[in-house]
C-alpha cells in the first residue's frame, strides 16, 4: 500500500484513518485480540476461525486478521519481535479500537526452570531485563538490570491456564515470572565469543533475584505495562487494556534442546483453540464494545 499522508506529528494517522506503522483504522480491529510473533503462526491460527473477514499486511510487518470465532469478532495481530515493535501495536491498536481491548500474546520461549520443549507456560507477572550501557564503558554497576515485576490479568491468565489443560496443549502448564529480554542473544545470557556480552551469571541472577522465574522472552514486560498504564493520568480511571500471556516452550536453556518445527507447528495448532476459547470466556458480552457498524463484522454478529 502507499504511504498516504500523516495529518500530525504527535499522532500520526493517515488521511484514510490508518495509523502510521500497523497501518488499521477503526472497525478493522476486533476488542479481543491475539498477538503472535511470528506471521506464519497467525495465518495457521486463523484457520480456526470459523470466519475470517480481513487481512492486512503493513509496509512496517504488521499482519492484521480479524475474523469470527464463536459469532465474536476477534483478531489476530502478528508484530515481529521485540519491545518496540510491541509497543507500536499497543498504542496504534489503542488509538483505532473504542472500549475495552483483552490482549493475549501466545508466544515462545526460552525456559530456565523444569519445563521442557513442549511445555507451556502462562506468565503471572513479567519483568524487564535490559543491558546496562553504561556498565561496559565503566564497569560500574551490573551488566544487566531487572526491573520489578508486572502482574498479568489474573482472571485471564486463569482463563488461559484452564483452556490450555482442557484441550490437553503440551505436556505441562507450568505458571511463574517471564523474564521480557531487549535481546535474545546477549541479554538472555547466550554466550559466544563474537561480542563483549558479560553474561555467564546472568540467568543465575536473574533466579536469585526473581525466585518465581520460569522463562525468558521480549515483548511480555511492555504488554502488561501498558496495560497496567491504559488510564489516561497514572490511575485516573480503570485500565482500559487487560492483558495475558501464555508462551510455548521453545528453547530449554537448562538442557540446550530447542523444539523440531514439526513439534512446534503441532503446538500451535492444538493451543490455538483454547487461546481463542480463554478469550471469548473471559469477555463474553458485547457491551460496550467497539460499534459493529461500519466494522468489518457489521451484518455478520
Ligand atoms: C525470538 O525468537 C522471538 O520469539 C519469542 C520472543 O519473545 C521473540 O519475539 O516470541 P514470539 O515467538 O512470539 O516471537
Ligand atoms: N524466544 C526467546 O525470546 N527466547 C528463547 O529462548 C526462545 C524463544
Amino acid at each position: 500500500m502507499a504511504i498516504k499522508q500523516m495529518d500530525s506529528a504527535n499522532k500520526p494517522i493517515s488521511s484514510d484513518g490508518r495509523t502510521y506503522h500497523v497501518e488499521t483504522r477503526p472497525g478493522e480491529v476486533a476488542n479481543r485480540i491475539v498477538t503472535v510473533g511470528d506471521p506464519q503462526r497467525a495465518r495457521i491460527m486463523a484457520q480456526q476461525l470459523d470466519l475470517l473477514l480481513f487481512e492486512h499486511s503493513s509496509h512496517r510487518g504488521f499482519l492484521t486478521i480479524t475474523g469470527l470465532y464463536r459469532g465474536l469478532p476477534l483478531s489476530i495481530v502478528a508484530i515481529g519481535m521485540g519491545l518496540s515493535m510491541m509497543d507500536f501495536f499497543v498504542r496504534e491498536t489503542r488509538m483505532v479500537v473504542q472500549g475495552p481491548l483483552t490482549i493475549v500474546r501466545f508466544g515462545s520461549c526460552g525456559s530456565i526452570c523444569d519445563a521442557k520443549t513442549g511445555d507451556v507456560i502462562i506468565a503471572d507477572s513479567a519483568f524487564g531485563i535490559n543491558r546496562n550501557y553504561d556498565y561496559f564503558d565503566t564497569h560500574t554497576g551490573t551488566p544487566y538490570r531487572l526491573s520489578s515485576l508486572e502482574a498479568s490479568d489474573s482472571m485471564l491468565a486463569e482463563h488461559l491456564v484452564q483452556q490450555m489443560q482442557e484441550h490437553r496443549v503440551g505436556r505441562e502448564v507450568v505458571r511463574g515470572a517471564v523474564g521480557n529480554a531487549d535481546s535474545f542473544y546477549g541479554s538472555q545470557g547466550r554466550t559466544g565469543d563474537d561480542f563483549y556480552d558479560d553474561n555467564d551469571a546472568l540467568i543465575p541472577a536473574i533466579q536469585e533475584k526473581v525466585p518465581g522465574a520460569v522463562a525468558l522472552e521480549m515483548e511480555s514486560h511492555m504488554l502488561f505495562h501498558l496495560a497496567r498504564m491504559s488510564t489516561g493520568r497514572l490511575n485516573a480511571r480503570p485500565p482500559s487494556i487487560r492483558a495475558a500471556c501464555a508462551l510455548l516452550v521453545f528453547a530449554d536453556r537448562s538442557g540446550n534442546a530447542f523444539i523440531s518445527p514439526e513439534m512446534s507447528t503441532q503446538m500451535v495448532v492444538a493451543a490455538t483453540k483454547a487461546v481463542f476459547d480463554a478469550l471469548v470466556n473471559d469477555s463474553p458480552t458485547q457491551d460496550g464494545l467497539h460499534p459493529s457498524i461500519g466494522s468489518v463484522w457489521e451484518s455478520k454478529v
